[in-house]
């Protein structure tokens, strides 16, 4: 199957021994490009290795495809070596599966495995049903189906059994919407003090939530990776809403409706404010869910029309001006303290991140989980330019983030830059395989803090034990990892080495690893007392 993937001249193949690094970075392309992208395993606990990835897919609706290479039926269950149950495995992390039978050459049984594999595709083209899908993919012979012994040796020419590949046609949009429900439902008019707030994964075009911004003039709440902050086009752009939310000024504004896009807001100050609210809730999503937890009620519109938005900001408009004139001047308020305290900070955890997300010449900046995410969406200021900020917000694990940023690299062209802590980078030593591929360019830049420094902000860093089994410090030798990966490496210990690595990784033609040196327990010395200052004045 790789040989045969790797031949087909419509299709490029990058190889990865670690099928969990080689499934993010699958997931990565499909979701810089928005076209489905496949990983084809060996059997065993190749597959069970898929399942990271694939939990993130079917989080966030990516169409990532599993092919996943087995036994002949005759001896699943049998005690062959390197079988295991592939379809069980996989099955709660997928939309749907389809386990072909064993190969035979004949027209019949190539064109119902045409036919099976064919409508199991359609689910990838439909909106409200798109993720990941897996097909298991029984072969002949001993260990290869190459044996010698075997009618696979020698392959027939099996585009004159089939004839040309089918072309799965776009399907409609699911069109389960109706513009009057909501407006109805909620007696929505114009003049409210309308709030939209825009999360990672924004279920429908950006240029749509612009529009409808525009139109009703409400102001947005756009996390960093909402996609609305570069290039930053609103006049209602909020990029302080982790900020401003947890401030006692913010307190005072009571918004009348409540439109939520995407997934959950990265940070937890705008969790809480949203649940203080009493009003009106509408959720623009994917697809419905059966429970909210922001809002006690809420109503959910599942991928509107174009029409039905415009229709619903028609309803709207205008909303309450002064209203989105607060905000906005709250938010150039909190933007000048906030820019204000970060120029005086020194060397460390904030500084660093705040350098990393502001950094020009980048077409793309991922952003890892746990603090990376955070401080990208506290410092990731509005800009003219593109960039895609991506990150994997599914399940918001530390886990594929190199192989994803290198595979969304892969899949846009360009320069990108990665933003990760230490604990999550050696979660994906082997995704750094794929630094090698041609094309990419750009840099990781590892925040080295010494283990999980976003703990130290919670309750249970003042536990017992908490240095050693949460924090978990690995004192990783990063230089010597990049030198085994022969990546080129850069240490830096202060801000002008830092800023130097930064203006030179726009151009080059390779990816190199930057290491962040900071001082341990700087995010904890930095970050709370910026938060308290900022919210307190
Ligand atoms: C796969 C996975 N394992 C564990 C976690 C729990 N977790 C969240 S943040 C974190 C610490 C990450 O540390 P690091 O990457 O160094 O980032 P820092 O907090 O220092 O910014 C862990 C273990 C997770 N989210 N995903
Ligand atoms: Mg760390």
């Amino acid at each position: 199957m790789a040989l045969a993937l790797h031949a087909h001249p419509g299709i490029e193949t990058a190889i990865f021994n670690d099928e969990r690094a080689g499934a993010f970075f699958a997931l990565g392309l499909a979701k810089s490009t928005g076209r489905p992208a496949a990983v084809c395993t060996t059997s065993g606990s190749a597959v069970a290795n898929l399942v990271p990835a694939l939990v993130e897919a079917k989080a966030c609706g990516i169409p990532l495809i599993a092919l996943t290479c087995d036994r002949p039926r005759s001896v699943r269950d049998a005690g062959a070596t390197q079988c295991a149950d592939h379809l069980g495995i996989c099955h709660a992390v997928v939309e749907g599966n389809a386990d072909l039978a064993d190969p035979v050459i004949t027209r019949r049984a190539l064109n119902s495995l045409r036919k099976q594999v064919g409508k199991l595709l359609q689910k990838l083209g439909r909106e409200n049903t798109r993720g990941p899908i897996h097909i298991n993919i029984p072969l002949h012979g001993e260990l290869t189906s190459m044996d010698p012994d075997h009618d696979w040796s020698h392959p027939p020419d099996l585009q004159s059994l089939v004839g040309p590949a089918v072309r799965l046609q776009p399907l409609p949009k699911a069109e389960s919407d109706s513009t009057t429900g909501p407006v109805d439902k909620l007696r929505l008019t114009s003049g409210l003090k309308g709030l939209i707030v825009v999360g990672p994964d924004c279920p429908i075009d950006v240029n749509l939530v612009s529009a409808f911004a525009e139109k009703t003039g409400f102001p947005v709440i756009a996390d960093a990776p909402s996609g609305l902050r570069r290039p930053a086009k609103l006049r209602n752009l909020i990029c302080n809403g982790d900020l401003l939310a947890a401030s006692s000024s913010a307190a005072q504004l009571r918004p009348e409706l409540i439109i939520r896009l995407g997934g959950a807001p990265v940070s937890h100050s705008v969790h809480r404010y949203l649940r203080a609210q009493p009003c009106k809730v509408i959720r623009i999503e994917r697809r419905p869910r059966v429970r909210d937890f922001l809002a006690d009620q809420s109503i959910s519109l599942t991928l509107p029309s174009d029409h039905t938005v415009a229709a619903l900001a028609a309803a709207l408009a205008p909303g309450d001006s002064s209203w989105a004139r607060e905000w906005r001047a709250l938010d150039d308020r909190v933007n000048a303290l906030k820019t204000t305290y970060l120029s005086g900070l020194p060397w460390g955890d904030c500084k660093a991140a705040w350098m990393v997300c502001n950094a020009p010449g980048f077409d793309l900046l991922h952003l890892g989980n746990s603090m990376a995410i955070r401080h990208g969406n506290l410092y990731c200021a509005g800009a003219e330019a593109a960039q895609k900020i991506m990150v994997n917000r599914g399940v918001s694990g530390i886990d594929g983030n190199i192989a994803t940023f290198l595979g969304e690299l892969r899949g846009i062209g360009g320069r990108g830059l990665l933003l990760i802590g230490d604990l999550a980078a050696a979660h994906d030593l082997t995704g750094l395989e794929a630094t090698r591929l041609a094309g990419l360019g750009g840099a990781i830049c590892i925040m080295n803090n010494g283990g999980g420094a976003l703990f130290d902000l919670l309750s249970v860093s003042e536990m017992p034990d908490y240095e050693r089994v949460v924090r978990n410090p690995m004192a990783l030798d990063f230089r010597a990892i990049a030198s085994a990966f022969h990546i080129p490496f850069k240490r830096c210990t202060t801000e002008d080495e830092l800023s130097a690595s930064l203006r030179e990784a726009p151009h080059q033609s390779y990816v190199s690893i930057i290491e962040m040196c900071v001082p341990e327990k700087s995010l904890k010395s930095d970050l709370p007392p910026m938060l308290w200052s900022i919210t307190q004045t």
